[in-house]
């Protein structure tokens, strides 16, 4: 790998929800969901990404209690395996439990913004923590879908959450950005945010990008006969974005399809390591 382009993370999708749009819901049982998580890991995942709420748009929220019974126990089995684990949840509580059960990094979709007690907990925990860019909770978050100029906006937003993140006493050198595809975003804005990542390596953090099987995809792909509507026919759209990610400098993406992805990644980095501008 040539200088400057560092090895890109794979992140494995683990959503243990039952209304997961991708997971089609069968991974409720902890048991089902440990061996989804260490099928992704032999499947060349570098991270697990372990979430017990849906923030597809329109989602309604669980409470903390029932986050915590669907992911804990899957945390605590895949550290005790050697995995990497991330936890995507909004909650300090959930959080704090998660990091105690062995997850290694916090993945706040809201980037500190949905509970006042998430900052100065990532401060404390030492952790590593994914800050997304976010207006609004998943039932209303489309509402918030307007900005003078997308990338601008996202760029100014996220720096406050940075600002936002070091006043609690949070680790610069812990702080991974993410610019919230999907997330109170049309799909045109999604597009224009992918077009501009090197505006976004610009704000000087580690970048992870989430694109995989999200709406804004199907837009662009000839699907012939099948139905552009499955999540899981955005697969090969998913690849392409985590190869282009991976090309542009990404920390990390994140994806469900692990093994293609990863592969995806890897193509992306051996270019560029032969002397790919
Ligand atoms: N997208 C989803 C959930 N968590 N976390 C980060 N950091 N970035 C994302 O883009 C992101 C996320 C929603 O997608 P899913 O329902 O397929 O998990």
């Amino acid at each position: 790998m040539s200088p400057g382009l560092s090895r890109c993370k794979v992140l494995g999708i683990l959503n243990v929800t039952p209304d997961s749009f991708s997971d089609g819901g069968w991974c409720v049982a902890s048991d089902a969901a440990i061996a989804k998580g260490l099928g992704l890991a032999r499947q060349g995942a570098d991270v697990i990404d372990v979430g017990g709420e849906s923030t597809r748009p329109g989602a309604v929220r669980v409470d903390a209690e029932e986050e915590m019974r669907r992911v804990i126990p899957v945390i605590g089995a895949l550290s005790e395996a050697g995995i990497t684990v991330s936890v995507d949840t909004m909650r300090a509580d959930v959080a704090a439990s998660a990091l105690e059960a062995g997850a290694d990094i916090v993945n706040d979709v809201s980037g500190g913004l949905a509970d006042p007690s998430m900052l100065p907990l990532l401060a404390d925990s030492g952790t590593t923590c994914v800050l997304m860019h976010w207006r609004a909770h998943a039932a209303v978050m489309q509402r918030h879908a307007v900005y003078d100029d997308v990338v601008a906006d996202v760029c100014d937003e996220l720096a406050r959450r940075v600002d936002a993140a070091l006043a609690a006493g949070v680790l610069a050198e812990n702080i991974v950005l993410d610019p919230g595809l999907g997330f109170a975003k049309t799909a045109e804005q999604s597009w224009s945010l992918l077009a501009a990542l090197p505006d976004l390596r610009r704000l000087g953090f580690p970048l992870l990008i989430g694109a995989s099987r999200k709406r804004f995809l199907a837009e662009c792909v000839d699907y012939g006969a099948r139905n552009p509507a499955s999540p899981i026919d955005r697969d090969e759209a998913s690849n392409a974005v985590a190869a282009l990610a991976a090309a542009a400098g990404a920390w990390g993406v994140r994806v469900h399809a692990v093994a293609p992805a990863a592969a995806a990644v890897r193509v992306a980095e051996r270019l560029h390591a032969d002397g790919g501008r």
